[in-house]
């Protein structure tokens, strides 16, 4: 089996600065989050950023290089920008920074689906801010836009324009076909890098079955143009990763995906869950890919070549 690549998603625009007070925030604390998981073992950060002053998911530019440079001085590690943003932006609002920090590696959610984060409301016993409880109900109705045409803009303007390269996002089995029809038009080439997504309340379920299921599809789609790897939301965090990483696939953890480190234990870091995923990992024989490794592997331009 290859080395198998750990990504790091520090922050994300799910979680709300109420459900944790170890969520990263500010610049300060987005970088020394993101510094501590690649000195842990994480290859890749997937990062988004915040609105300091409220913890409200944020697109600025601004708010990006608040942390990017310090992320780079301090690590080799990848640097993947989102580019799903949160779903209550605008496509132009996503993607300001990747387009003017043009990084390595985006990340490409190949979908319009729901994205529904209002069961959470309910375990929330205090708000720190106003935004959060209308932010957490009204995405019972909240269309998470990835359209065919969002999709085609965004590998012109990074993957072509700007030489990122791609975490393909996909949430259930139409976005691999997806992946497929736009590999058939040339808007993309191999080696594709897939990120299973599970347990997102509009997408497909943490259920081991489902995995088997993809991997089946993905091979059929893709042969061996294609690497996998699995995030899960929640508790099905570490199980999901443990099976895709038994099956030789790559592993995604952090504080995005999941705010807990075990069962009524917050997650003090991202940092925590690297080296927990680490662990399990290394008893089955998996070596973690260094930052270089993971260049090698998924094709990518190079740090030098970005504008951060
Ligand atoms: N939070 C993940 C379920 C993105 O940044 O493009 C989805 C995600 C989307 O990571
Ligand atoms: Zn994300």
């Amino acid at each position: 089996m290859s080395k198998i690549l750990i990504t790091c998603a520090i922050t994300g625009s799910i979680h709300t600065p109420s459900m944790s007070p170890y969520l990263p925030i500010t610049a300060d604390e987005i970088a020394t989050q993101s510094i501590d998981a690649a000195e842990a073992g994480a290859a890749i950060l997937h990062l988004h950023a915040r609105d300091p002053r409220t913890g409200r998911p944020s697109a600025a530019v601004e708010h990006f290089m608040g942390f990017l440079p310090r992320i780079s001085a301090a690590t080799d590690a990848v640097l993947n920008l989102s580019t799903g943003g949160s779903a209550v932006m605008s496509l132009n609002d996503r993607l300001a920074a990747p387009r003017a920090v043009a990084p390595e590696m985006c990340s490409l959610n190949m979908g319009t689906m729901n994205f529904a984060l209002y069961p959470a409301v309910a375990r929330i016993k205090e708000w720190k801010h106003d935004w959060e409880k209308p932010f957490l109900e009204n995405s019972d109705d909240l269309v998470f836009k990835n359209t065919p045409r969002d999709i085609a803009t965004i590998l012109h303007d990074l993957g072509q324009e700007r030489g990122a390269r791609f975490e393909f996002e996909c949430y259930d089995m139409s976005h691999l076909t997806m992946l497929r029809h736009f590999a058939d038009r040339g808007l993309v080439e191999p080696p594709f890098f897939i990120q299973f997504v599970f347990g997102v309340l509009g997408g497909m379920g943490p259920d081991p079955e489902n995995l088997t299921h993809m991997v089946h599809l993905a091979d059929r789609l893709f042969g061996s143009d294609y690497a996998f790897s699995v995030l899960a939301a929640g508790r099905h965090q570490i199980p999901m990763a443990s099976m895709a990483a038994a099956m030789g696939g790559h592993v995604r953890v952090g504080l995005e995906d999941n705010l807990m480190l075990s069962k009524g234990v917050l997650a003090k870091c991202s940092a925590d869950q690297v080296t927990k995923i680490r662990r399990i990992v290394d008893e089955m024989g998996r070596i973690p890919a260094t930052p270089d490794e993971a260049r090698a592997m998924l094709g990518l331009k190079g740090a030098a070549t970005t504008a951060i």
